[in-house]
């Protein structure tokens, strides 16, 4: 299937986090086929936070969505982002820590899930100018609904 994932980070080294998730990604089957510009970006929601690195990325995987979203999970904590505590719900600011890295499923494929746990294409896209520039980076015709 070919997807869009979204990558960011505003703590560490984050160029340096950025090519870490390409690489563990590519371990985890998920093949890395192209790449937006990086962007920095303030934190959304006027958050007191460090600068974000945002960065878009197109994929090909054999991984169903919800697999895909696990292997999304798992690069998140061998990279040392700490697991939320209990249910965290879409959109949720206090959600909005600083992070390492969030990996985000944009879009997989022209498919719609909607479910608690994974939403598709991600809830926030077409508010998001960093997703839809890193996206178009990529690919010029998308359209975004
Ligand atoms: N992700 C968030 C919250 N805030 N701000 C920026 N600039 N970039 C992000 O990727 C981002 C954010 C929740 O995932
Ligand atoms: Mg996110
Ligand atoms: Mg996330």
């Amino acid at each position: 299937m070919h997807i869009f994932l979204g990558l960011g980070t505003n703590l560490g080294d984050r160029e340096m986090n950025l090519v870490t998730a390409r690489d563990l990604l590519m371990k985890h089957d998920v093949l890395v086929m192209g790449q937006s510009e990086i962007r920095e970006t303030e934190p959304l929601g006027g958050l007191d936070q460090p600068k974000y690195l945002n960065q878009v990325i197109e994929c090909s995987t054999e991984l169903d969505p919800f697999a895909l979203l696990e292997v999304c999970k798992q690069v998140e904590r061998e990279m040392g982002r700490p697991v939320p505590l209990g249910n965290v719900s879409f959109g949720a600011k206090k959600e909005w820590a600083s992070r390492i890295i969030d990996i985000d499923i944009l879009l997989y494929g022209d498919e719609k899930i909607d479910t608690p746990n994974l939403k598709i294409p991600h809830y926030d896209n077409a508010n998001r100018q960093f997703v839809i520039d890193g996206i178009r980076d990529i690919d010029k015709t998308a359209i975004f609904t």
